[in-house]
């Protein structure tokens, strides 16, 4: 499997990328996190490096690295090595406050800093690390007796797919096609060697997120051959029992992380059945399918009986980076939505066992419908009694109800649960928009789009972030904002919701 993955991997694209400007950071209450970024000037070479800092915006959000160019001054040989440290940031507040002195739950081995030394003067060079920003800040940080000239400075962009290559959304709606642009362009910049989900951070293969960047891919770069890639990686890292990682590291070598979650492993069905609606491929179905069936075999040993899901904290429910709402019957509804799609894939193997699937499938149905459902509100109600957002959501993309009741449900949440609240992700938003469109309230579901990414864009995004709450613009899973991702591919679904659901755009 692990070679298999290996026969489509893809040479990545290269693009030089030349800054734009000179710019300097401003304090500003009234801008996200408090931080605004206020041109200078158009940049032209040579630029003088001495004991100023400098900011330099190249326009745009890019992965990839950065190559200088540097000499000395006739009038003043530089008589000592040059030390220069980099700071590479997505947003503003990156170049303006640190996170190491904060309480993190992740290293901060992730912030974006490098540091040179230059021996000699002329200099031509790169940095080792990959990089992911749309600005960079230069500090001298030798004893600055003499200036040094940056005489050339570009960054060498890579990603899998050419931004032109996207298939176009023919709207005519302008808020729209600006949403549809950056999802575009965050996707293109996750599309790597895998599909990444941040190219700051994690730089890592995520299935959760894979689920979400397929579908995003089929409806704009429509790469295949990447997809099957990390479903192979996926299927050749299981543990021995049989189950897939939530994430697997390919740098320096293929080694999954010990990291399990509920619904990440169950995606793999989902990917692959994704997959196989865009592009049939029998033989892929049949070659990954029994990683496929494990993982719907480990995963209804937490049912019980009568079909309830018996959750396991080692194996958590995942839904969203919030954990003030509980997520069982989201994860009972999650379980429905994923077996609908493996009872696909197995008619297609033929499996001699859909029968027994088929009743499973209706014991778990059974169970949601009459214990979980509660008439008399018209929501789901969770093990506590707790309507949330998260269970009637996932419950109406599982169609567990009629397209009626599934209607009713999603007005009823609007009436009673929205606006959202304490959901900080957009991969969770994207399933709110998602539900919204199954239960025929395209209306509404455009609405939440606009106001949710929109909102994103008029805070300055260039490409769309790993966690927004927009009731608290510093939120973050980790403890600093610092440290998220502010280029996150499980954000970029628009693009895919836009073209399957959007009929007169
Ligand atoms: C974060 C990753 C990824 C997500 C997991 C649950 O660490 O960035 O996007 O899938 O959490």
């Amino acid at each position: 499997m692990q070679n298999k993955s290996d026969t489509y991997k893809r040479p990545l694209k290269h693009k030089r990328i030349e800054p734009q400007a000179l710019a300097e950071v401003c304090a500003d209450k009234s801008a996200f996190q408090g931080w605004k970024i206020k041109k200078l000037s158009d940049i032209s070479f040579p630029l003088t490096l001495k004991k100023e800092e400098i900011i330099i915006d190249f326009g745009g959000h890019f992965t990839g690295y950065l190559n200088i160019e540097l000499a000395g001054r006739p009038e003043h040989i530089p008589d000592s090595p040059t030390n220069i440290a980099f700071s590479f940031a997505e947003m503003p507040i990156e170049l303006a406050e640190t996170a190491e002195d904060s309480e993190n739950s992740l290293s901060v081995g992730w912030l974006q800093n490098d540091f040179k030394t230059i021996a000699f003067m002329p200099y031509k060079g790169s940095l080792e690390r990959r990089y992911s920003f749309r600005y960079l800040k230069l500090k001298r940080t030798d004893s600055v007796r003499f200036a040094v000239d940056i005489t050339a400075l570009y960054i060498d962009a890579v990603s899998a797919v050419d931004i032109d290559d996207a298939l176009p959304l023919n709207t005519a709606d302008d808020a729209l096609a600006a949403i549809d642009k950056i999802c575009v362009n965050t996707l293109k910049e996750c599309e790597q060697d895998v599909f990444e989900d941040g190219p700051k951070r994690d730089r890592r293969l995520w299935l959760g997120d894979l689920r979400l960047q397929a579908l995003a891919n089929y409806a704009t770069f429509d790469q295949t051959d990447l997809v099957k890639r990390c479903l192979y990686l996926f299927a050749a890292m299981t543990t021995e029992e049989g189950k897939i990682s939530a994430n697997v590291f390919v740098k320096p070598e293929n080694v999954p992380d010990d990291t399990f979650l509920f619904e990440y492993s169950l995606f793999f069905i989902s990917t692959l059945y994704d997959l196989h609606q865009a592009h049939p491929d029998e033989e892929l179905i049949r070659e990954l399918y029994p990683i496929a069936k494990k993982q719907m075999n480990i995963t209804l040993k937490m049912f019980d009986e009568n079909g309830k899901l018996n959750p396991d904290e080692n194996y958590p429910v995942f839904v969203d980076w919030s954990n003030d709402f509980n997520k069982d019957t989201a994860g009972q509804a999650e379980m429905i939505y994923v077996m609908k799609q493996f009872i696909e894939l197995a008619k297609v193997v033929r499996d001699s066992e859909i029968s027994m699937y088929e009743k499973k499938l209706e014991l778990i149905t059974d169970y949601a419908k009459n214990v979980l459902f509660h008439p008399e509100k018209n929501l789901f109600a969770t093990a506590w009694d707790e309507y949330n957002i998260a269970s009637q959501v996932w419950m109406v993309l599982a169609h567990v109800m009629s397209d009626e009741e599934n209607k009713s449900i999603m007005q009823t949440t609007i009436q009673e649960l929205f606006p959202v609240k304490n959901i900080a992700t957009p991969y969770m938003y994207h399933h709110i928009v998602e539900a919204l469109f199954e239960a025929g309230l395209d209306e509404e579901a455009v609405h939440l789009m606009k106001s949710y990414w929109g909102k994103m864009i008029s805070l300055g995004a260039d490409t769309y972030w790993e966690a927004f709450d927009p009731d608290q613009p510093e939120y973050s899973p980790y403890g600093s904002p610092i440290v998220n991702s502010y280029c996150h591919a499980w954000s970029c679904t628009p693009v895919y919701l836009l073209k399957k659901y959007v009929k007169n755009k």
